[in-house]
């Protein structure tokens, strides 16, 4: 895509559509490289719900991004078709496994249109639906994954498809590859030890908040561009993998988090990596008054953006 003046990202920021990145609306999927698209769906949420709203929300916010990444001089627009494809359609909105199937065939109809899909939820639940078009048992995908939790948890009150459960499935599904997976940011007290022992039993790298203070924002990138080695990854941005200082407008939020300046260096420490696809998830308007974790969103949604961009 060419910016040219009458593009829609030219206008003054407040003005046209609210699309990703002012990015244009392409539900046709004809001629795009990057595929952004909303899932508004919180129904995995195990504390407070309204990350169903995030996609919007995200959107509004994501006018204020522009094309050129100041810090490693990437422009996306000139590398790859990008578009805004639209929200996922849900058949049947309070079913889970019914949400996840319609997550599926959505990113399904991306992957076949020749696109790399880069969302905005929704809660954590979502991605493990995305995965399931991304990846088979015999091409399991790895993935970097910022979050304060592991969210490799088993079922909750009988439910397995919850927003502390997605990784856990794709592992038990063979869809993720453990030893290519590294958690980062992970903190705060639980009342069981099996998500945390699920991640280190099945062979991922946890980087809990403590170590990544250790080793630094440098020795954190060089710890994930090691564990994902070349072959094919996810990125998977969990806002409350933030300090809520910074992201307070999420469902399940722990102090003591990652800077935003952190995540950005992390980010853009991850370029030119084997990258098929990402999202920015959590991010819960109704308890983000000032819209700030919306505009932290779109911003990590952006990053990544660049990321694909130049992957691809
Ligand atoms: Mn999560």
């Amino acid at each position: 895509m060419t910016i040219t003046d009458d593009t829609a990202m030219m206008e003054p920021r407040y003005q046209e559509l609210a699309t990703f990145m002012r990015a244009p609306y392409r539900p046709d999927l004809i001629d795009v490289d990057i595929a952004m698209y909303g899932i508004a769906y919180d129904g995995g949420v195990t504390n407070r719900p309204g990350a169903r709203h995030g996609p919007r929300e995200i959107r509004n916010q994501s006018s204020l991004m522009r094309a050129i990444n100041h810090a490693t001089t990437v422009n996306p627009y000139e590398l790859c078709s990008v578009a805004d494809v639209g929200d996922v359609r849900f058949e049947r909105v309070y079913d889970n496994a019914a949400v996840n199937d319609d997550i599926e065939a959505f990113v399904r109809s991306i992957v076949a249109a020749g696109a790399v899909p880069l969302a905005a939820g929704g809660d954590h639940s979502v991605t493990f639906p995305i995965f399931r078009a991304l990846a088979t048992p015999d091409a399991p995908i790895g993935m970097i994954h910022i979050d304060a939790h592991t969210d490799t948890w088993g079922p909750f009150k009988g439910e397995k498809f919850h927003h502390g459960s997605p990784f856990r499935l794709a592992v038990e599904s063979g869809l993720l590859d453990p030893h290519r997976t590294i958690q980062i940011g992970i903190r705060g007290a639980q009342n069981w030890a099996d998500g945390w022992e699920f991640s280190r039993d099945s062979g991922m790298r946890v980087v809990f908040i403590e170590e990544f203070s250790e080793l630094g924002v440098e020795g954190v990138i060089a710890e994930a561009r090691r564990v994902v080695g070349e072959g094919p990854t996810y990125i998977s941005f969990d806002v409350d993998g933030l300090d809520p200082v910074y992201a307070p407008g999420t469902g399940t939020p722990e102090v003591g988090g990652i800077t935003t300046r952190e995540a950005l260096e992390l980010l853009r420490g991850l370029r030119k990596l084997n990258l098929i696809g990402g999202d920015v998830v959590e991010v819960a308007p109704p308890f983000d008054p000032s819209g700030n974790t919306a505009l932290v969103g779109a911003t990590l949604m952006y990053e990544i953006l660049c990321l694909l961009a130049e992957s691809r």
